[in-house]
């Protein structure tokens, strides 16, 4: 039995044949509960807030997808707009005006990009912009940080996070010493480890990488000053500063968080809102570092199904309404009372607990932090933060099902919805040792 309150007998079935049929029955490690265990629901519809299983039950869902769902699911613009691209055919493979619109709209809204490329997933982006940096530099050395996840490239499966560090991967299998051994980490937030890499490593830093808001060893904000920092010491060494916002991009503000925090990096990687759920990633920056990506350049990256008018549509539209005005008020407004509110509960319940939110992002760790770093997000009691999500599942809440993992609202969530959420995190908390 998944669970006493609510009736899960078709999850479990459907989820069990599937493990039969894909590996842990789920397309994507994290979705498979692991680290929380139980047995993950399995979905039926998603829309606005929410989110239908196979049973019946309603959830409010604070992972939207893992990001695409700012805008609410299934919104009926974004919806509206598939329908008519859907009658001129699903797939071009050749330039389309639909890719000049969304490419204007990321160019005009990212402070760093002078020219982008688009890819089918963040991961994707993260490759190409790995190899780009090589590229543009002639250097190989890369820094990234602990708990950083840049997708499941090879180079980057080097103390990562998100369903790596969930899963408790810190270096894959399967990933030769080859690939990583040009791969350099740091403590997030530790600008001093950071420039001991570069004395060590004098003109062989191709760049540094990094989630400039991190979501994936749960939600950590920059320090003061780290980012400024890391823009200073990569100007210096003559390498190039990349900020993946493939989870920040179009969420922490409408430009980022280089928007939000007013640091410019040479090169950022996009995915998640600007498919508006389709698969689309991107990778863009100065024009003379993408001048150098093929055809237009010597640096190879293709594919099938890139620029795909659907997926350019949904973006499209997504776009255009996160454009709209007084639409990061309203999610930073909705998302500060959810975090706060969160924070108060664990509190007045007795559990030690930190976090907090910056626009639609937000994270709760359950112990005293602050939580500067994965390190320090590691000293979390997961077993705790496992019975809380399972106890928000049964009281109807979605969670991202990982300590390791940020939660995402959206414009569809409303107060009512945010009231609910922390009664129910109320009753679960009151329960839970
Ligand atoms: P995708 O290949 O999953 O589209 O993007 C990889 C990626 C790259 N960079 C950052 C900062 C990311 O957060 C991600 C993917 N995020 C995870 C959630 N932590 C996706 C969920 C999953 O792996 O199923």
């Amino acid at each position: 039995m998944v669970s006493s309150l609510i009736k899960t007998s078709k999850s479990e079935e459907i989820f069990s044949a599937a493990q039969k049929l894909m590996p842990g029955g789920v397309s994507s490690p994290v979705r498979a509960f692991k680290s929380v265990g139980g047995q993950p629901v399995v979905f039926d519809r998603v829309e606005g807030a929410y989110a239908y299983d196979v049973d019946g039950n309603r959830y409010i869902d604070y992972i939207g997808t893992w990001g695409p769902a700012i805008c609410g699911h299934a919104n009926p613009q974004v919806i509206g707009a598939l329908r008519d691209a859907l009658g001129k055919g699903t797939s071009f493979g050749a330039p389309s005006a639909l890719e000049n619109v969304l490419a204007e709209m990321v160019i005009d809204a990212v402070p760093s990009v002078e020219m982008v490329r688009f890819v089918n997933s963040g991961t994707e982006a993260c490759m190409s912009v790995l190899r780009l940096m090589r590229a543009f530099t002639g250097r190989e050395k890369i820094v990234k940080f602990e708990g950083c996840y840049h997708g499941h490239a090879d180079m980057f499966l080097v103390k990562a996070g998100s369903g790596v560090a969930t899963l408790g991967l810190p270096d894959s299998p399967g990933v030769p010493k080859s690939a990583t051994s040009s791969t350099l980490t740091a403590p997030y937030n530790d600008l001093e480890a950071v420039k001991k890499l570069f004395a060590e490593n004098p003109g062989e830093i191709a760049g540094v990488i990094l989630e400039p808001v991190v979501g994936n060893s749960g939600f950590i904000v920059p320090d003061a000053g780290f980012l400024e920092g890391l823009r200073e010491l990569t100007k210096e060494d003559g390498s190039l500063l990349v900020f993946d916002e493939v989870m920040t991009g179009f969420r922490i503000a409408y430009g980022g968080a280089q928007e939000k925090f007013g640091v410019t990096p040479d090169l950022t990687t996009m995915g998640k809102v600007i498919g508006g759920g389709l698969p689309v990633g991107a990778y863009g920056g100065r024009a003379d570092i993408m001048n150098m990506v093929a055809p237009a350049g010597p640096m190879y990256q293709a594919g099938t199904l890139s620029g795909n008018p659907l997926a350019m549509t949904a973006g499209i539209e997504t776009l255009k309404i996160l454009q709209q005005p007084g639409t990061y008020e309203q999610l930073d407004r909705i998302t500060k009372k959810l975090s706060q509110g969160l924070l108060n509960v664990a509190k007045e319940t007795g559990h030690v607990a930190c976090g907090g939110q910056l626009s639609a992002m937000f994270g709760l760790f359950f112990t005293e932090g602050p939580v500067h770093s994965f390190d320090d997000a590691k000293k979390s009691d997961t077993e705790k933060f496992a019975k809380f999500h399972r106890g928000m599942l049964e009281q109807g809440i979605y969670l991202a099902p990982s300590q390791y993992e940020a939660g995402f609202t959206s414009l569809a969530h409303t107060d009512a919805d945010i009231d609910a959420t922390l009664v129910a995190a109320r009753e679960v908390l009151s329960n839970i040792k």
